[in-house]
């Protein structure tokens, strides 16, 4: 069985060929115009950024080297005695274009899992931390402070040629994925349970399994699915989004993936990123406390424009890039509507009915492009009837989630020799000379 860095070996040639001849032959072919538009609109739309692990098409969706989100649901690998995608699957997918055997799968959990606990000076770090700092800024904190042992810095220190960097950077990535479920699993437990000691990481389960053993959730089963599920789906989701390319910018200075990924969680901590997934609830909740019991189409939609009448964005709506409902909401939705007992939650039903008014009321607004929900609408509502109800918690799920995909560019990026990123600024004086 060939091990993942043994499969990027083998990848990673063709891929830098397959570079070397786009620069060679076409590096002036022209792919598009930049307006004005696009400088003062947060870059929407501009093609400039290189990203191998997924493609995202405004109709369609993602798609992860070419395969979808039903196509992945069908061909990866899952855990033993589950049915869900799980992380390292995902992981593998990404990383090298290739769909892992069950071996290479159940090979790379092991890895993780023997890789996975926290230095103790990290774990004195993160116990010190306030229980009222929020669960993502502990999150970042904790996965700066594990750049201490980034095996990138300490050959880079010593010198290493440009072809060797991806080597290390993958040793990094691995160790860091390997750890963020005790990381994460710790901040919960501090946070929320303070006292609880954390279970010590079985080598035996898939990392997504550790990871709900250790929030205290290892016999709730269908939470457990559910996070296989919704970490593989919220891994990558190309690269132009905040958190990926923030990830993409500090790792081309050549900053160690740790440091790296630390930066890509702050992002992925503002509201309009990551965050949305803990405003919809909060959202959905006091919808819920103002409409009573008596949960209508006609009541939702007063609930609607009184939150877009205030001037607030409707959380889980809207996205830079897509222009339909998103199919990781889709997803999440068929693995709700697939178990009788989520019928009866009376906040999946809110956030399913909400769903089915918002779009026409968005549109009636007339502002956001995309009217549809995307996945944060839905993602939060499960964990919450699971029994994981700490909603300021789920930004640091995603944040478990999204290192699989901006990991992987961060090995692909030192693999494939991709330079600095620094794209010119104009100031507005400048931007009107250009035009005039
Ligand atoms: N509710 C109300 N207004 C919305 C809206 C929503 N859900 N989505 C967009 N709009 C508004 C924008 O605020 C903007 O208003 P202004 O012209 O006054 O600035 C206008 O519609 C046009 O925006 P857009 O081009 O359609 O959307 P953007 O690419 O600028 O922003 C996003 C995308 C996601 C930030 C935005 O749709 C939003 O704020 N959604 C709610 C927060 C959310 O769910 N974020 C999670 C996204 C997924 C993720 O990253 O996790």
């Amino acid at each position: 069985t060939k091990s993942l860095k043994e499969t990027l070996q083998e990848v990673i040639p063709g891929k830098q060929e397959q570079l070397r001849k786009l620069k060679t032959e076409h590096a002036q072919a022209v792919i598009g115009d930049v307006k004005v538009e696009n400088i003062i609109g947060g870059m929407r739309g501009l093609k400039a950024m290189l990203w191998e692990a997924s493609v995202l098409d405004p109709n369609e969706g993602i798609r992860f080297h070419g395969l979808s989100i039903p196509d992945c649901r069908k061909v990866l690998p899952s855990a033993p005695g589950g049915k869900e995608i799980i992380a390292e699957s995902m992981l593998w997918l990404l990383m090298t274009g290739k769909v892992p055997s069950e071996a290479q799968t159940r090979q790379l959990s092991r890895e993780l899992a023997e890789k996975g606990e926290l230095p103790p000076f990290v774990e004195k770090l993160v116990d010190s931390l306030p229980a009222t700092l929020h669960p993502m800024t502990q999150l970042g904190i904790g996965v700066a402070a594990l750049n201490h042992d980034s095996v990138f810095q300490a050959a880079y220190e010593k010198g290493i040629k440009k072809s060797e960097y991806w080597t290390y950077m993958l040793d990094d990535c691995l160790n860091l994925i390997a750890r963020l479920p005790a990381l994460a699993a710790r901040i919960y437990l501090n946070v929320y349970q303070p006292g609880t000691p954390l279970p010590a990481i079985n080598k035996d389960l898939d990392l997504i399994g550790n990871y709900s053993t250790l929030l205290g959730f290892g016999d709730n089963h269908n939470l457990t699915e559910y996070l296989r599920l919704y970490i593989a789906l919220h891994g990558d989701h190309e690269g132009g989004n905040a958190s990926a390319h923030t990830a993409h910018l500090v790792g081309s200075t050549l900053s160690d993936p740790y440091l790296s990924y630390s930066a890509a969680l702050f992002a992925l901590a503002g509201p309009l990123h990551g965050l949305a997934n803990q405003e919809v609830l909060r959202w959905q909740f006091a919808m819920q406390e103002e409409i009573g019991s008596d949960v209508s189409h006609e009541k939702i939609k007063e609930y609607l424009w009184k939150t877009l009448k205030s001037g607030q964005v409707v959380p889980g709506y809207g996205h830079g890039v897509l222009r339909n409902p998103d199919p990781r909401f889709i997803a999440l939705q068929e693995f709700c509507d697939a178990r009788p007992e989520l019928h009866e939650s009376s906040i999946i039903q809110l956030v399913k009915k909400t769903s089915e008014v918002a779009p026409a009321v968005l549109k009636e607004h007339g502002k956001t492009k995309n009217p549809y929900p995307n996945v944060d609408a839905t993602s939060g509502c499960v964990l919450y009837h699971y029994g994981l109800k700490e909603f300021k918690y789920y930004t640091v799920i995603f944040g478990v989630s999204r290192a699989l995909g901006a990991l992987t560019q961060l090995v692909w990026a030192r693999a494939l020799g991709l330079p600095l990123e620094r794209p010119k600024s104009l100031s507005i004086d400048a931007l009107e000379k250009l035009i005039t």
